[in-house]
């Protein structure tokens, strides 16, 4: 490819709306350009790298026995009523109607249209494992689309139905991806770490997500510095305090007026106590149901694991109006202490302060000397706090590091929760008909392009492992317009092109300084100097681009010299 024909708008400028490196870089390096909020379309070098990843995707999801099919982006809102799920995501399904008025939704993703189709044609055990998938976009209308294809509204996604005559296969199955999914990251040039999350509404039980650990994350992931223990802070677990002592030397709790002392910071204040020695109670709807959640004051609850402990479809803070029915008391003094008529769920590190301090259930009044066991008891004990970085690991008692991280893979096990509501059985060796055990693997391949670039970068641009590089070489002559340079540039790039090396050709008649500022920022892999100095010595310049590499070889052994660099340097499984 020559540089005077390729279309890379590259920008000087940084384009305001970005603001991490990976949504600039795409842009400055005129790998793509946005259609609408959170919709993208990708030019050439964005669509080269793309293609290369979905490339490798192909090759390991083939290799464990996945086989790749097409399905529909519009999909018929029947089938996601059959399953429920119509109606339980609200604005983020995009939805349509076609000129008879029927409904359908552009595929945020697609269990029920995989489901229908296996009902459809697979009846007997012989025809299970069955791993089928495909690579294309989907559609989630994100009401904050941001960070470029990171969270867009449109994005390309591989995404891979297991199924499976049972439990035990389908574990064969998941941990088959997993493996697969190792490989595929690994061989992308992507550090990930594999992290327990929590599988949320998708159902199931057990769920990975491959996490790319940068500043860029949207997801608070903690790690252990010891094991190889990490999750998802949705999921991760605290470690259970030693339950609280009789406290017979606690003296009776009693009220302490606290006029308009309403949040922890003017309580502590207020009544000069630590936060870890005040239990908070927040009020919340579950299923419209009010339940009380009481953790430690200095401590997060953590709504995703709260949901869990109580199974419930929908969980909001309550109001003002349901708080002041629930505890008698305006918002800022709700406590656990005396709270009738409503389930009280505490975390157990909010049942080993002793002596605490808590809401009183009365306007402008707080309780002190509080016993947990003696003047409160929970109706449920669960984890529902969020487990910070300092902390001890679950796993091995070493300590937790946090991070943020990008989730470009996400594993689930999903039972039979779509085979059920969708009736997709098959017959097993004693012709009894049994439902199809399920599992469901993505990986956001737009989104792994930008993962690549928050992990590969430098001032001056992106630095794509040789894997996934748009192009493996440039060829930049100082001055094409020299002939001694131009010849010895044509004849590289006829042999490099014949060795099979992706290789481009900047012809440009522009300064050497813009053409090397231009391949820094393209991020090719390997650059070749054609310059007057050593042309005179029948050489040229190599230069990989990560700067690990520099050398000056014959002209004649040039081609010889990067085939094997690029051997070298090919991110392996
Ligand atoms: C929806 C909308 C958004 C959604 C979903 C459904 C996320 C939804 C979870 C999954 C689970 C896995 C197969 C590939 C890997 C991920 N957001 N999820 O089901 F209608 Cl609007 O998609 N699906």
């Amino acid at each position: 490819m020559r540089m005077s024909q390729l279309l890379a708008p590259t920008l000087r400028e940084t384009p305001g709306e970005a603001e991490i490196p990976s949504h600039q870089l795409l842009l400055r390096a005129g790998m793509m350009r946005k259609t609408a909020a959170g919709m993208y379309t990708y030019l050439p070098l964005g669509w080269r790298v793309l293609r290369k990843i979905m490339e490798i995707i192909r090759e390991e999801m083939d290799a464990k026995g996945g086989q790749e099919l097409l399905m529909s982006i519009v999909q018929p809102a029947e089938l996601w009523r059959e399953t429920g799920r119509w109606d339980e995501y609200g604005e983020e399904m995009f939805r349509l109607k076609d000129r008879n008025g029927r409904e359908f939704c552009l595929g945020p993703t697609h269990e029920e249209l995989i489901t229908a189709l296996v009902r459809a044609d697979v009846r007997s055990y012989r025809q299970l494992p069955l791993l089928l998938y495909q690579i294309a976009n989907k559609y989630r209308d994100e009401i904050r689309p941001r960070f470029g294809v990171i969270r867009g509204r449109e994005f390309i996604m591989k995404d891979l139905y297991s199924f499976d005559r049972d439990e035990a296969g389908l574990d064969q199955s998941y941990w088959k991806m997993y493996d697969a999914y190792t490989r595929i990251f690994r061989r992308v040039g992507l550090t990930t770490r594999a992290v327990e999350a929590d599988s949320g509404a998708i159902g199931g039980d057990v769920t990975h997500e491959f996490m790319v650990l940068a500043e860029a994350g949207e997801a608070a992931v903690v790690y252990c510095t010891s094991c190889d223990y990490a999750a998802n802070t949705e999921k991760a677990e605290s470690v259970a305090p030693a339950p609280a002592g009789p406290g017979s030397a606690v003296p009776p709790f009693e009220p302490v007026a606290t006029p308009n002392v309403r949040t922890l910071d003017e309580l502590t204040r207020f009544l000069g106590v630590a936060p870890d020695r005040v239990v908070k109670t927040l009020i919340y709807e579950a299923d419209g149901q009010p339940v009380a959640a009481v953790v430690r004051g200095d401590h997060e609850l953590n709504e995703v694991k709260l949901k869990r402990v109580l199974g419930a479809t929908t969980l909001t803070m309550a109001g003002a109006a349901v708080v002041e029915r629930v505890t008698g008391a305006p918002v800022g003094f709700a406590g656990p202490v005396g709270l009738k008529g409503v389930r009280i769920i505490a975390d157990p590190w909010a049942l080993a302060v002793e002596d605490a301090v808590a809401g009183g259930n009365a306007v402008d009044t707080h309780l002190r000397h509080v016993q947990p066991g003696r003047d409160w008891q929970a109706d449920v004990v669960a984890d529902i706090r969020t487990v910070t970085a300092g902390e001890p690991c679950p796993r091995c008692g070493g300590t937790l590091a946090s991070a943020r991280g990008i989730e470009v893979g996400q594993i689930f096990k999903l039972g039979t929760k779509y085979s059920q509501a969708l009736g997709a059985t098959y017959l097993d060796e004693q012709g009894q008909a049994r439902p199809i055990v399920m599992g469901c693997y993505g990986i956001g391949v737009s989104r792994t392009m930008a993962a690549i670039i928050e992990q590969h970068h430098d001032d001056h641009g992106i630095i794509w492992p040789v894997s996934v590089a748009p192009y493996h070489v440039i060829i930049v002559p100082v001055m094409y317009e020299d002939k001694q340079q131009r010849e010895a540039a044509e004849q590289l790039y006829e042999e490099l092109s014949a060795a099979g090396v992706e290789v481009v050709l900047d012809d440009r008649d522009e300064r050497a300084g813009v053409k090397f500022k231009d391949a820094d920022l393209l991020g090719f892999p390997l650059r070749i100097t054609i310059g007057p100095k050593a042309l005179k010595e029948g050489q040229v310049e190599l230069k990989s681009r990560d700067g690990r590499m520099e050398e000056r070889v014959p002209l004649d052994a040039t081609v010889q010299r990067v085939v094997a660099w690029i051997e070298d340097n090919t991110p392996q499984a």
